[in-house]
């Protein structure tokens, strides 16, 4: 079922400054002066400088200071950790895993591999190889990069993007979410810390009207004063836009927008750990990650003992501050996120679903804590089931087989990631096959986001373009094809010169190589030489 394309909100206007607060209380905790749009031209600048020396720095060298960077981020762990959660409101357990660590395995792995994933590839050649010529595909960096990143994982998506791009060649200029600049402000200085060259990840700091303006500066009649690509990670009416101004630019643009996960249950599932991976699943981040599992469709066979099990783990989950170690469920980011999701719940029950835990909010724990909900009797019709839910809430529907659970989590306009529950390994991958998706995992929900070498990314309105691995870094370049031949002084048979007997020969040529029989084939052989000599060089 399609989402309606809803129009996104006017970037807001870019403010003089901007407010840290700490979901859990609504206190501000920092404030950062934001970067004035007619700032950004000399920015960009400076990128650009900065990106030309940088190209022409070995790739070992830096592979080395992407070394460095991991050892930083492992001296600062604790400290990111704590910031991540004061802003985000996300447990500490959590923003040391899915923020944290993910940065530095990613510095680790593209400081160890970038060398090996950027050689040069040589090009085995098919059928013009045999004239003596030999092919590869170098890559080069795309020059500067414009990052806009989200709030839900402040930390590692920028930097899970911003490591990459620099080991292959990139200058960055990040703009944050205007609701975590504290932790965007900090991806700039642990590069930094870690001896990266001045302005080749730079922040900028304010609304979306900042992102917009990033890219209106862009253009191909422009080189050299805006981005050269935008790596956009948010909702789908804002990826739009993004996509739209770029378009106008001729600017590429990675679009990550989210998601509507479905989990599929079988009959044979290990049912204890699937209904806590969908708890987990699903309520991790408080909800609010891209690949969080979205929607469940269960088998008939083993719906109510699975429903009943979720119900029972949700009531021992305990709502807190993110710093307390007990904490399983933070607050939700915004007061906007909290109406969004009681909106979906409202409009659910309304058109028939039943809550059966959950659902409510928390004022007496802070302005943005919701009580995890999971809720029954679903459909398809309900906005539940369509939009990104983005909030805590897990949405259970039973269906009678595997053919029709999969045909339910297909029928939505996002195609992010989806999981297959059961015991029998080989089936489960198998059902990966007509799950539309980008990533399906069996037996275990969203830690592919973890695999330094998996490919993140989705299509539909979940957007386009890959993150991570190899080709996520491959987004980061422009490949280019070089060919030396090795016959320098030898004038091809198919320069000009034309005339009867050079067609004929083409004709022989062509059989040769593709006619369908190995008889024809050899037929055209003879027939070509017999026909030699029929070109000396330089000679019509
Ligand atoms: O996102 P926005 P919001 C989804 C999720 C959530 C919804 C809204 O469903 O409920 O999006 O979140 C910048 N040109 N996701 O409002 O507006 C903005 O400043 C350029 C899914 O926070 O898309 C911020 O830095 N940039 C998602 C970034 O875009 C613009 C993660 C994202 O903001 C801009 C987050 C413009 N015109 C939310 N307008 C995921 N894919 O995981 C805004 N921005």
């Amino acid at each position: 079922m399609a989402v309606p394309a809803a129009p996104a909100p006017p970037a807001t206007e870019q403010p003089e400054f901007l407010e840290s607060c700490d979901p859990a209380t609504g206190d501000v905790i920092a404030r950062f002066r934001a970067t004035p749009v007619a700032a950004l031209p000399e920015i960009f600048a400076r990128a650009h400088r900065a990106q030309q020396a940088w190209a022409k720095v070995p790739l070992r060298e830096r592979c080395r200071l992407l070394g460095r960077l991991r050892d930083v981020l492992f001296d600062r762990r604790g400290e990111l950790a704590d910031v991540v959660t004061r802003e985000s409101g996300k447990p500490r357990v959590e923003a040391l895993l899915t923020d944290v660590f993910l940065a530095l395995d990613a510095a680790d792995y593209y400081a160890r591999r970038a060398p090996q994933l950027l050689r040069p590839e040589r090009v085995p050649h098919h059928s013009l190889g045999a004239q003596g010529k030999r092919g590869w595909v170098h890559y080069e960096p795309f020059g500067v990069l414009g990052v806009i990143s989200p709030w839900n994982y402040p930390f590692s998506i920028p930097m899970g993007q911003i490591i990459p791009a620099v080991a292959a060649g990139n200058a960055v200029v990040l703009k944050p979410s205007e609701l975590t600049p504290w932790c965007g402000a900090l991806v700039g200085e642990v590069f930094a810390n870690a001896g990266f060259p001045a302005d080749l990840v730079q922040v900028v700091q304010g609304s979306g009207a900042l992102g917009a303006a990033m890219i209106e500066l862009s253009g191909t009649d422009r080189p050299g004063a805006g981005v050269d690509k935008v790596l956009f990670t948010g909702s789908v009416a804002t990826g739009r836009r993004v996509a739209q101004a770029c378009a106008q630019r001729l600017i590429p643009c990675l679009l990550e927008l989210g998601g509507k996960d479905a989990l599929l249950v079988l009959a044979d599932a290990p049912l204890e750990n699937a209904a806590r991976a969908a708890v987990w699943g699903s309520f991790m981040n408080c909800g609010q990650t891209c690949i969080s599992v979205e929607r469940v469709y269960v088998e008939d066979a083993v719906a109510d003992r699975f429903i009943a099990r979720c119900v029972e783990l949700t009531r021992q989950l305990r709502l807190g501050h993110g710093l307390d170690p007990q904490t399983d469920i933070g607050p939700l980011i915004h007061e906007r996120q909290l109406e969004k999701v009681e909106a979906q719940l409202q409009d659910a029950v309304a058109r028939g679903a039943r809550i059966l835990i959950g659902g409510v909010r928390r004022p007496d724990l802070g302005p943005r804590f919701l009580e995890p909900a999971v809720v029954e009797r679903v459909d398809h019709s309900m906005r539940l089931m369509q939009e990104e839910t983005f909030g805590p809430v897990l949405p259970i529907c039973r269906v009678r087989d595997a053919e029709q659970a999969v045909a339910l989590a297909n029928d939505s306009s996002f195609a992010l990631a989806a999981s297959v529950w059961t015991r029998d390994r080989r089936r489960g991958r198998q059902l990966a096959a007509p799950l539309r998706a980008g990533a399906v995992m069996v037996n275990d929900v969203a830690s592919y986001y973890g695999i330094c070498e998996a490919p993140h990314g989705g299509r539909g309105a979940s957007g386009w373009g890959r993150t991570h691995g190899r080709l996520g870094l491959l987004e980061l370049v422009h490949p280019k094809y070089v060919d030396v031949d090795y016959l320098s002084w030898w004038p091809k048979a198919w320069w000009y010169g034309y005339n009867q007997t050079l067609l004929l020969a083409a004709e022989r040529f062509v059989e040769f190589l593709l006619a369908p029989t190995r008889q024809q084939r050899w037929r055209a052989a003879r027939g070509a030489l017999a026909m030699l000599p029929f070109r000396r060089p330089g000679v019509r």
